[in-house]
């Protein structure tokens, strides 16, 4: 990695150097700032620790159901299939994902401002937070493709110009998390660690990136130092429950040949203070559906 590549102000360089290159964190995990919440004390250490935290029981079942109907809704509905926003199986054709899905259903907007979630963005971030990028994942039974391991504050760094390490991400199951249809595997520990990325970013890149991401992606080197420092660990568990989990988490997912769908809502709160600048190494922004650049107004409950 030459000195001329990297920019001055930029802590965590990627996609500029010709070699692989692990990188100290240098922000906090679990910010300070807002001391109260409905994390208690260990499990906020524990999140510091790991880089993510499980809930069960975030929603009821009855909300479960409701949130299902909505995605049942979304992904039979002709116009949201053909919106911009939409992003399909590669070999399916069948809906993967759908971004901004805060903005197009009322429903699962309200779930950005539910204190049940609000307030523990607010208290892992130490502040005002706004929705960086919002999605719903399919993940279908028999056919749903999974993702290779990423860090998602490398691709937010490098392509949406988010400075520091200062979002967490929170994946509510709609369906239930078995080990065997995809469910997420993290490493814990593996977050105070920047994986830092060979491979300039091509234009537009988040046109295939959100199918199946190869620039951008660990060397398999990197992979298997940090798996064997930190192990991995895998979310499961019944609909309802949720993960957050830091925006430098190491994580993936295998694919679904099972008839059992993993779907999920997933919303990325970003903390007001670390809102984005010009991408750190890619030719342009990605589009605001994919990553917020505008609207920054704190949520509130
Ligand atoms: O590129 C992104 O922003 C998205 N990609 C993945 C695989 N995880 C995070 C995020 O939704
Ligand atoms: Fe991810």
């Amino acid at each position: 990695m030459t000195v001329a590549d990297v920019k001055t102000d930029d802590l965590y360089p990627t996609r500029v150097g010709t070699e692989p290159a692990l990188i100290k964190r240098e922000d906090p995990v679990a910010w300070p700032g807002v001391d109260s919440g409905p994390i208690d004390a260990d499990t906020l250490r524990s999140y510091d620790d790991k880089g993510f935290l499980t809930v069960e029981g975030l929603l009821t079942p009855a909300e479960v159901q409701k949130f299902w109907q909505e995605l049942t809704r979304l992904s039979s509905d002709p116009e949201v299939k053909a919106d911009e926003r939409t992003v399909v199986e590669k070999s399916s054709n069948e809906v993967r994902s759908i971004f901004e899905v805060h903005k197009i259903s009322e429903e699962i907007g309200r779930l950005a401002t539910d204190p049940r979630v609000l307030d523990r963005a607010r208290q892992i971030l130490g502040s005002d937070v706004y929705v960086h990028q919002s999605r719903v994942n399919y993940m279908p039974g028999f056919k749903g493709r999974g993702f290779y391991w990423h860090s998602d504050f490398e691709t937010w760094h490098a392509e949406d110009g988010m400075p520091r390490m200062r979002a967490v991400s929170i994946s509510i199951a709609l369906t239930d998390n078995y080990p065997f249809n995809g469910g997420l595997m993290l490493m814990p520990g593996a977050h105070r660690t920047f994986v830092s990325c060979v491979g300039a970013t091509p234009d537009d890149h988040y046109k295939e990136s959100l199918k199946e991401q190869e620039i951008g992606v660990p060397d398999q080197d990197s992979i298997s130092k940090l798996a064997a420092e930190h192990g991995i660990e895998q979310f499961t568990g019944p609909a309802g429950s949720a993960l957050m989990f830091d925006s430098n988490s190491m994580h993936g997912s295998g694919s679904n040949i099972t008839p059992f769908p993993r779907s999920n809502i997933f919303i990325v709160f970003n903390s007001v203070d670390n809102t984005p600048v010009e991408p750190f190494a890619a030719p342009q922004p990605r589009p605001p559906f994919v990553a917020n650049r505008s609207d920054f107004t704190p949520l509130s409950r």
